[in-house]
């Protein structure tokens, strides 16, 4: 048994001397130290010596492994030592292997929606402007008629930050930076993330996406308003929906309105989606109100403009029948790889 013992030392030693390449290590490790290896194998053997003999003789072989299994190690320090130059002289690849395919991920829900609706708008003449998710008290509220003391401040409360900065609770800030910036006529889109210190739950989220949009130009009419924002809608949710448009108060326009659609689910019969009564409000609008175009030295008397705002997750969830919105961001591929 010592012989056979010395004789698989041998031949590890040969074997590793000649190893060039990490896929012949790979093979030595399994000959000698795998499962079913040649040292490996002798341990078997024990229970065939005089026991006096096994214990001496066990610890050799094991002496053997743990020497092999670092002889092994040190060999696969080496070749990765080794420059990448010098391996294709004598490397051989199977070139009729199959490649391995690169995933290159997939377009969030979120993001396929905001790029429809922008394309939507940008079809109508509109351009899409962008701006800090981080803003000041100043054009997130003032600015936008919602005074300190205002109870529509809590509609649009938001997370505060040091030194009055905060994290923006609408994209709006953004049309009172283009507006300070640019001269009527403005025609903007506003895509972006916004922030409001609401509890989780199905259909609510700390942080959502918005599209908002802002028209202004001389003569502009709450009559243009229903006109670009119904061809909207029909471009999105078909042409047989049909629209609602419900007075409403928001601190930035007047007058305000809610627009619903007709449901897209059970074509306004009532269903468990639309609450049962056959319409699903999609979309917040109004005309420009004076105090917010004053904020910006627009001249109300001379200008005047609509602008509308929708939540995209919503949207999501409503289109692709989506029925919690934790799922749009919890980053699992299984459910974000169903939409591109
Ligand atoms: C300026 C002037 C007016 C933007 C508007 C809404 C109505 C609205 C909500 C829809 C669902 C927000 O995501 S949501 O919770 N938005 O209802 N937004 S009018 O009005 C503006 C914006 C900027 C300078």
């Amino acid at each position: 048994m010592e012989d056979k013992l010395k004789q698989i030392k041998n031949d590890f030693e040969q074997d590793i001397a000649r190893v060039k390449f990490q896929p012949e290590l790979e093979s030595i490790k399994i000959k000698f130290i795998g499962r079913k290896g040649l040292i490996t194998q002798v341990f078997k053997l024990l229970p065939q010596l005089p026991v006096e003999q096994r214990r001496a003789f066990g610890q050799k072989v094991n002496i053997l492994k743990i020497n092999s299994a670092r002889q092994i190690d040190d060999k696969e320090k080496e070749l990765r030592n080794k420059t990448s130059s010098s391996r294709p002289q004598d490397y051989k690849f199977d070139l009729s292997l199959p490649g391995i395919k690169k995933d290159l991920g997939y377009i969030h829900p979120v993001s396929i929606v905001i790029g429809q609706i922008c394309e939507l708008f940008v079809e109508l003449g509109f351009k899409i402007a962008e701006g800090p998710e981080i803003e000041t008290e100043y054009y997130n509220f003032e600015a936008l008629n919602i005074p300190l003391e205002h109870p529509s401040r809590d509609a649009f409360d938001t997370f505060y930050l040091k030194d009055k900065f905060l994290l923006r609770s609408h994209t709006s800030p953004v049309q009172i930076r283009v507006m300070e910036e640019q001269k009527p006529p403005v025609q903007i889109i506003v895509p972006g993330k916004v922030y409001r210190p609401d509890a989780t739950d199905a259909s609510h989220s700390y942080m959502f996406h918005q599209v908002e949009g802002l028209l202004v130009d001389k003569g502009i009419t709450f009559a243009h308003l229903k006109g670009v924002l119904t061809v909207f809608a029909k471009k999105l949710f078909g042409d047989k929906i049909k629209m609602r448009f419900r007075p409403h108060f928001f601190p930035f326009t007047e007058p305000s309105t809610e627009v619903d659609i007709s449901c897209i689910i059970c074509g306004g019969k009532g269903c468990r989606v639309c609450g049962h009564n056959g319409w699903l409000e999609i979309l917040g609008a109004g005309m420009v109100h004076p105090k917010v175009f004053e904020a910006v030295n627009i001249n109300s008397s001379v200008y005047s403009g609509f602008a509308f705002g929708l939540g995209i997750e919503r949207v999501v969830m409503l289109k692709y029948g989506i029925d919690d919105i934790r799922l749009l961001f919890e980053n699992d591929l299984r459910f974000i790889k169903q939409f591109s």
